[in-house]
């Protein structure tokens, strides 16, 4: 982590892409206020849009800059990725295009795979060699391996895929469910892509150190508890009208942040490409249990895999083999 002798740390370089959208808007003044690499680690943020992004993202900036942050010692507003880039220590990739009624989740691939090996050529070619990578666009597992595949000289660890929200959306649901604060529920994860086949796994988490298993009935865990938490994506834009942004940004915080500072013992969800856990085949973007330390990712490589959890690790490593078919030319 970037120090200055006299004892207070020189800024960081924290980019982030698709700044002028939804998820953009929630999670600029998170990162700026200190919640992500902490309270007295300077950053310079270097935000990147498309042309048509960029007179919104001029007035983000403005208001960026009346926020007066104290940590925020530089503002850079950019279309072109390698500026964006330029020494990045720590990158989100959030920019894409969303997800619209007549698209199915083929063309979501197809329409958002070339961003994701352009901004992979230019974090090869300007990023830090140390850059952590988290990609939010979706499909974000698949954003992440193109990206990854085309910046061959930053290791594979270094890029990772968001499924921190759907945790949090499981610890919530636990929470609600047993009537505690979502604080008292550790250890709960995602396995997989972030989709409806994930699988928020509750056989190893907590409340208050107990188990969630003896709390909680198998039928609402392997039911209703597990569509809740598959579907809420969608169930938000009904009541809301519009996607999740907020939560979005808020679990990008909590998975850079934790791979950051670490995750003091915790077990956390993050998707990176396998090196063969669990038996995922190497190089899927697949989400594991991980704990964080000293700035690296850990999977948790020894927990009992049952029956149901098997037949749902499956059903992911299939959805992303072929997902990965349908982007091989941009591998
Ligand atoms: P918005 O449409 O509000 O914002 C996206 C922004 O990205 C726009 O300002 C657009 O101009 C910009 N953009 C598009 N292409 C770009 C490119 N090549 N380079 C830089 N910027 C680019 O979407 P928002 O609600 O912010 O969502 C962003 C992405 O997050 C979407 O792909 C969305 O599907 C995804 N999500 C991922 C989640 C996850 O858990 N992994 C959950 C929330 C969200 O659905």
């Amino acid at each position: 982590m970037p120090s200055a002798e006299n004892g207070t740390k020189s800024p960081i370089r924290v980019a982030i892409t698709g700044a002028a959208g939804n998820i953009g808007y929630a999670l600029l003044w998170r990162i700026a206020s200190g919640d992500c690499f902490g309270d007295k680690q300077p950053l310079i943020l270097q935000l990147l849009e498309i042309p048509p992004g960029m007179q919104r993202l001029d007035g983000v900036i403005m208001e960026l800059r009346d926020s007066a942050f104290p940590l925020v010692h530089d503002i850079i507003g950019t279309d072109d990725p390698e500026v964006a880039f330029n020494d990045a220590d720590a990158i989100f990739l959030v920019g894409s295009r969303p997800r619209t009624k007549d698209m199915d989740r083929a063309d979501l691939v197809a329409a958002n795979g070339p961003i994701f090996v352009g901004q992979g050529k230019a974090i090869d070619a300007s990023a830090s060699p140390n850059v952590k990578v988290i990609t939010v666009g979706n499909p974000c597992n698949t954003n992440a391996l193109i990206a990854c595949a085309n910046a061959p000289t930053i290791p594979n660890k270094q890029f990772t895929a968001m499924t921190r929200l759907d945790q949090n959306r499981a610890v919530g649901q636990i929470a609600e469910q047993v009537g505690v604060p979502a604080s008292e529920v550790s250890d709960v994860f995602i396995w997989g892509n972030h989709s409806n086949t994930m699988y928020p796994d509750p056989r190893f988490g907590k409340v208050n150190n107990k188990p969630v298993t003896d709390l909680l009935d198998s039928n609402w865990l392997q039911g209703k508890f597990l569509d809740t938490v598959a579907t809420r994506g969608k169930a938000i834009i009904v009541a809301r009208g519009a996607s999740s942004a907020a939560s979005a940004a808020s679990a990008a915080v909590d998975h850079m942040r934790d791979w950051w500072q670490g995750s003091d013992g915790r077990i956390v969800s993050m998707a990176l490409p396998s090196e063969g856990w669990y038996d995922v085949p190497e190089g899927l973007v697949f989400s594991f249990p991980c704990r964080c330390e000293n700035g690296e990712i850990i999977v948790v490589e020894d927990l009992a895999i049952d029956e149901f959890a098997q037949k749902k690790i499956n059903e992911n490593v299939q959805a992303l083999i072929e997902e990965r078919e349908a982007v091989s030319e941009l591998l």
